[in-house]
């Protein structure tokens, strides 16, 4: 169980049964893709636990945790644990801008052959109902604790607006090590694809970053109220894949573990779709997408 306070981008919320509520898992689903898109219909995301095979998921921590300078990891720990050693050094450049770590991952071979399993684009296929493919912008997300920074609550299809026909979106979640909610994992807002977006708009007014209306809020047991649903959450481990539609309300908790969090999430369209032309290009921090 987590413990009884959480936090997301430094804001408290309690960990108690009116705020928070287990994700219906998808394990033992039949293998059929009417049964699939029902239960993403329904709930809005898919929960697949262990569909993915752990020891590559972790080799991939690995690979990208051995990419920082001396200093970054706890010493004496195998890159595979991705445990922050508490300080960061000043010579690594901005997250997720050229010369990071991250922005090298995201365009090297082990990232690309990792992402180019044919479960996940055989699976969007099935989902979204015909051919799909992965677009070019592919995003790690790696928190450690200290820094409470998190995402905060949105919906995807509000950085994507530009695809046509818009619906038609799969989010993949991966994460990229064990990721229990003190790791900072994401959770859902229970039946939020339903909302109409003028239900959250009142929101946005009281975010933290008033000159972006993309955020719907960075303070998590606000959002539950003022909505009246719980947020969703999984002790998420190497191997999980989540999926959902672009039009669930989600955000991540803080990572408050010294093992740090790390996470790929990529999004798949109709081959036969126009896609969003901020989405063609290899992910930078800095892509203003
Ligand atoms: O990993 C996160 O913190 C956010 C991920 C996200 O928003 C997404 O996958 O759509």
């Amino acid at each position: 169980m987590p413990e009884s306070t959480l936090y997301s981008n430094g804001v408290p919320i309690r960990f108690s049964p009116d705020l928070f509520g287990p994700l219906r898992s998808g394990a033992g689903l039949p293998d059929d893709p009417a049964a699939l898109r029902e239960r993403l219909r329904t709930d809005g995301y898919l929960y697949l636990p262990g569909v993915l095979d752990r020891d590559k998921v972790l080799r991939l921590r690995g690979a990208y945790f051995s990419l920082f300078p001396d200093g970054y990891l706890a010493e004496g720990t195998d890159a595979e644990d991705g445990l922050f050693s508490g300080s960061v050094p000043e010579s690594l450049p901005a997250y997720g801008v050229a010369g990071h770590p991250a922005h090298a991952f995201v365009r090297s071979a082990a990232f690309q052959e990792f992402v180019a399993d044919p479960l996940l684009a055989d699976l969007a296929s099935k989902l979204l109902g015909g051919d799909a493919w992965m677009l070019p912008r592919q995003i790690l997300r790696h928190f450690h604790r200290g820094s409470q920074l998190a995402s905060r609550a949105h919906v995807d299809l509000d950085y994507m607006n530009a695809l046509s026909p818009a619906p038609r979106v799969l989010t993949l979640w991966i994460p990229v090590g064990d990721c229990p909610p003190s790791t900072g994992s994401l959770v859902y807002l229970e039946g939020s694809h339903t909302l109409a977006p003028e239900e959250y708009e009142p929101l946005r007014e009281k975010g933290d970053r008033p000159g972006d209306r993309r955020p719907i809020s960075h303070d998590l047991e606000l959002t539950a109220r003022h909505l009246g649903r719980r947020w969703l959450w999984a002790d998420f481990a190497a191997g999980d894949l989540m999926v959902h539609v672009p039009q669930i309300v989600h955000a991540s908790l803080d990572t408050t573990t010294d093992a740090m969090r790390l996470s790929a999430d990529v999004r798949f369209v109709r081959s036969d779709d126009t896609p969003d032309p901020r989405w063609l290009a290899p992910w930078s921090a800095d892509d203003g997408a």
